[in-house]
């Protein structure tokens, strides 16, 4: 049966679960999201890598009010791809789909993932985002053991850094409510893990942007609004600034794409990790040795290991809307200035209570051992999104 929603279809438990049997059964929450969305084309488009049967994908979603299936409205009509109702506050909905289609890999992209919203909404931070990790790794001890279970973790972790680039060693120091939230998650996981002999891992992700970026991310903000400025001088409307707040930040953005490649691999170190497939590769198999695997699983950072201000994203960005402006002013006051109009200045409401003034990743240990490499430069990076954002102003 499937629900009354008016947006894609959302499957019930019980029909779900008649195209779950005898496939390899995937879990992606957060799929209306960035990374659940990319995810799930990546894995549409690759084969398992240790076994032949085909994915079925289930995306896990929660009801809105106002449909929000644009990022997998592409996907509607993909026969290995179904909407089920998911709430990560509701550990019965989580229990359920767990108990019911026995997953092989639980992803779990969904969140509160916005860092300035975790002050205004702490505990709903809190328990979206930690709270509920308990919930997933129970149903997944109780009913699942097996499923390969992914968390969604973050940067925002390292927070008020030690040393710089950031590697797998650097102590935990949030400084957001968010980064608190993530950071206890990841110490469940890994209790999890070494209790139970759960292949359940938490990779630590660096800012990763891309075409389907929330809008309110700085990244997608400036490219959205370079389009639109571009379009209101082409037209010789009057130009409305962007405004923004800590030009200072520097973040080593990586691109989405690339970056759920990444988190594939680390749900598959029995057929990625160089250090260890060779020493046996034909008797680790995914489903078969769970101590083996939950002994030797990796945490790993991913990142492109390269970093720029949130200023220099704002000139790359304009730069190819055509408008090649200058930096005038400081602090507040500072502004971007083309042609004698402001068309980037401060807003200090866009200012955090606690600020991460720097993030660089060091992404040696997955190159060396899963063979990951971002491939996007930044340059490329900045010119998809805006490509993207042109191409929706213009319709
Ligand atoms: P998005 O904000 O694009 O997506 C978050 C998803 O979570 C949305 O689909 C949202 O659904 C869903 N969600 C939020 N609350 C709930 C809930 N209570 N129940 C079910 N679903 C919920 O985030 P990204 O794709 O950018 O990030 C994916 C994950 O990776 C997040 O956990 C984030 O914290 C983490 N992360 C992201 C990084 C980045 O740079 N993108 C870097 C490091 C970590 P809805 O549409 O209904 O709101
Ligand atoms: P971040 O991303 O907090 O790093 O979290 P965001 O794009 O929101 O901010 C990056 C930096 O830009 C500065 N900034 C602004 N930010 C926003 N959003 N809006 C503005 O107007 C603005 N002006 C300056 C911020 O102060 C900050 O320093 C992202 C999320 O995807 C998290 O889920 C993820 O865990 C981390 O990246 C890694």
């Amino acid at each position: 049966m499937e629900s009354s929603y008016e947006f894609m279809k959302i499957l019930s438990i019980d029909d779900a679960k008649k195209f779950a049997d005898d496939k390899v059964v995937v879990i992606i929450t957060g799929v209306t999201g960035q990374d659940g969305s990319f995810m799930a084309d990546y894995l549409l488009k690759n084969p398992h890598p240790l076994e032949k049967v085909p994915f079925e994908i289930f995306g896990g979603a929660r009801r809105l009010s106002v449909s929000n299936h644009e990022n997998i409205a592409h996907l509607e009509k993909d026969p290995r791809f179904h909407l089920i109702n998911f709430d990560l506050t509701d550990a019965h909905s989580i229990s359920q789909i767990i108990s019911q289609l026995h997953p092989n890999y639980f992803i779990n992209f969904a969140a509160q993932s916005f860092v300035k919203s975790s002050w205004d909404f702490p505990a709903q931070t809190w328990d979206t985002n930690t709270m509920s990790i308990i919930h997933i790794l129970e149903s997944i001890r109780l009913h699942c053991p097996s499923c390969r279970f992914y968390n969604a973790g973050s940067s925002e972790e390292f927070g008020d850094v030690k040393f710089t680039p950031q590697d797998e060693n650097h102590p935990i120091r949030p400084r957001s409510p968010y980064g608190a939230s993530k950071a206890a998650a990841r110490q469940l996981v890994k209790v999890y893990r070494e209790s139970y002999d759960l292949y359940a891992i938490q990779g630590w992700l660096f800012n990763h942007e891309g075409t389907r970026r929330g809008e309110e991310f700085v990244t997608r903000k400036i490219t959205k609004n370079a389009a639109r400025i571009m379009k209101e001088l082409d037209n010789g409307e009057p130009v409305t600034p962007l405004e923004l707040g800590n030009l200072d930040a520097k973040r080593d953005w990586t691109d989405a794409e690339d970056c759920v490649d990444a988190v594939w691999r680390m749900m598959n170190q029995d057929r990625w990790n160089i250090l260890w497939l060779p020493t046996n590769p034909s008797t680790i198999k995914w489903t078969s040795d769970r101590k083996t695997l939950s002994k030797y699983v990796q945490e790993y950072v991913v990142s492109s290991g390269e970093n720029h201000s949130v200023r220099e994203f704002v000139d790359e960005a304009f730069r190819h809307v055509g408008i090649d402006g200058k930096w005038i002013g400081t602090g507040v006051d500072e502004k971007f200035v083309w042609n004698k109009q402001v068309v980037v200045q401060i807003n200090p409401a866009f200012y955090r209570p606690a600020e991460v003034d720097l993030l660089l990743g060091n992404p040696k240990l997955i190159q060396t051992e899963l063979g990951w490499k971002a491939k996007t430069t930044f340059k490329e990076l900045v010119e998809k999104m805006v490509k993207k954002d042109i191409e929706l102003v213009s319709r």
